[in-house]
């Protein structure tokens, strides 16, 4: 299995994230990407790769133009409103409030698009963000060349990103923008299945009326965990997308055994839809260690994770999204991978 990792990756270096009440050290930090990158090369699990660059296109695909310009600007508005430290919002809209005045101020900005203080805009954020998203093309273009499997090691992750919103450590949804390049390439039907602990919920919003877009998403219940405000079992898309939007919330404390059966559902769900490809939303943060999630999966579990999903038989994509367990989190990830590669 080919691997893709840019080195940009650690552009994003936030310094803080409201945790708790206080400003403590971010969860999603340069080290991840780096234990990922040096457990895959000691797997041997094959080469990694440079991305390419396929320009903004892909992206304005998924994602709002508006949206895309203020994340490219933030940081430079940020600085010249004589701000030093990570750009964070300070508040947001309530039901009842106006979507349809952008505001001018960057703190405005700030809070107009993202939906938490836990995703610091910084300096680097932008070349990090793009880079990125081109880790997860470079990924498609691979599987779309004929290849069975391709792992993109993304970073910053994307999956809580929406067409016009960031949030959860997201900017730009890797894993959509992938999906969707597929859709643009000619594959008929694509899957997005989404087993990272938290709810998809911008994968989610971005396809949610697509009927050519299955998405599928196993994750703690929000009723009790982020993103609280989507990823029930009874959303099911909308119009034309109506039964291609799939939500299996699992309880706190769940192991493997309650996490198996929801991922053979699942595949059954997905064998039924038939998808040209299937991209793989992959977050090692169902580990039973890891420091801000309540499930608990042991390493030799993801090796199982893998195996189901590679018994698809439909080309897969792994992209990866969160894992905060950080000394685990690389072999845990080549775990998984491990689990496709032996079953592919
Ligand atoms: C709130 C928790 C953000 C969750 C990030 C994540 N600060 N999403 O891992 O998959
Ligand atoms: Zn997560």
């Amino acid at each position: 299995m080919r691997t893709i990792f840019s080195s940009d990756h650690r552009y994003q270096d936030g310094k803080a994230e409201l945790v708790h009440g206080t400003l403590e050290p971010c969860y999603e930090m340069p080290r991840r990407a780096e234990i990922i990158h040096d457990a895959v090369k000691a797997a041997a699990l094959g080469p990694i790769e440079a991305p390419r660059d396929f320009g903004i296109e892909p992206v304005l695909r998924v994602h709002a133009s508006g949206f895309v310009e203020f994340l490219s600007h933030a940081w430079s508005l940020w600085t010249e409103a004589g701000r030093e430290y990570d750009a964070l919002p300070l508040n947001w809209r309530a039901p009842g409030m106006r979507m349809d005045r952008v505001p001018s101020t960057v703190d405005g900005l700030l809070s107009y698009y993202s939906f938490d203080a836990g995703t610091p805009i910084t300096a680097g954020t932008w070349r990090a963000i793009t880079a990125s998203a081109n880790v997860a093309l470079t990924g498609a273009a691979i599987v779309n060349a004929g290849e069975r499997t391709a792992f993109s090691l993304c970073r910053p992750p994307g999956h809580h990103a929406g067409s016009n919103f960031y949030g959860g450590y997201c900017f730009l949804n890797n894993a959509a923008i992938a999906a969707q390049w597929l859709r643009d390439q000619g594959a008929k039907r694509v899957c997005v299945l989404d087993v990272d602990y938290h709810h998809g919920n911008g994968t989610q919003e971005i396809f949610w009326t697509r009927p050519d877009v299955l998405f599928v998403s196993i994750h703690s219940d929000p009723i009790a965990e982020y993103p609280y405000f989507l990823g029930y079992a009874d959303e099911t898309g909308a119009g034309a997308g109506e039964g291609t939007n799939l939500n299996l919330p699992l309880p706190h404390g769940t192991d493997w055994m309650g996490y198996a059966e929801a991922l053979d559902a699942s595949c059954r769900v997905i064998e039924k839809f038939s998808p040209d490809v299937v991209v793989v939303s992959f977050g090692a943060d169902t580990f039973e260690t890891d420091p801000i999630s309540q499930f608990k999966l042991k390493r030799e579990d993801y090796r199982r994770m893998g195996a189901r999903i590679a018994r698809l038989n439909r080309p897969i994509h792994v992209v990866m999204e969160g894992g905060y367990a950080v000394d685990d989190l690389g072999l845990n990830t080549a775990t998984f991978l491990a689990g496709i590669a032996e079953n592919a």
